[in-house]
């Protein structure tokens, strides 16, 4: 890790993923949010690096929360939910702050609907896990410490 990165990651949720674990089993699994909280805090900790976790259903709560992760965090672990389709003001916040974002999808998009082939976001990501379950938190967490220790 260089000297003046924070070891602190920013995981972020978009629209629904409150529901995790409560509907839709058959695509997105049986673990709730809070399971995959822990996950990513049990994933950073084994390289004493911390996380913040955060879920909102408003684009602009996320936008002010990717605004704020300047200077504090090293990197943003995000999984934008259906703004990750729709939402420009999203990727210009990402790009904006200029960490490392790693765009995590739970399900793997691409057998899915055509709609949610496009990603706004996936062109201001460092990295892209898709399909990988809510392991997917767990590598975008190391992913983000694998560029931190650059
Ligand atoms: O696969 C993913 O992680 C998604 O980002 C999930 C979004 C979806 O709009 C994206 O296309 C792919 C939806 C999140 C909604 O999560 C729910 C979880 C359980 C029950 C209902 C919704």
């Amino acid at each position: 890790m260089s000297e003046n990165t924070p070891a602190r990651i920013l995981v972020l949720n978009g629209p629904n993923l409150n529901l995790l674990g409560t509907r839709e089993p058959e695509i997105y699994g049986h673990e709730t949010l809070a399971d995959v909280e822990e996950l990513c805090r049990a994933a950073a900790a084994k390289a004493g690096y911390e996380v913040e976790f955060l879920q909102s259903n408003h684009e602009g709560v996320l936008i002010d929360a990717i605004h704020a992760a300047r200077g504090t965090f090293c990197g943003i672990v995000i999984n934008p939910g259906a703004f990750t389709h729709t939402s420009i003001a999203l990727a210009d916040a990402i790009s904006g702050v200029q960490l490392p974002a790693i765009e995590v999808h739970i399900s793997n998009v691409h057998k899915r609907e055509a709609f949610r082939h496009h990603s706004y976001i996936s062109p201001v990501a460092a990295s892209i896990i898709v399909g990988a379950g809510v392991n997917g938190y767990v590598l975008g967490v190391q992913q983000l410490i694998h560029l931190a220790s650059r």
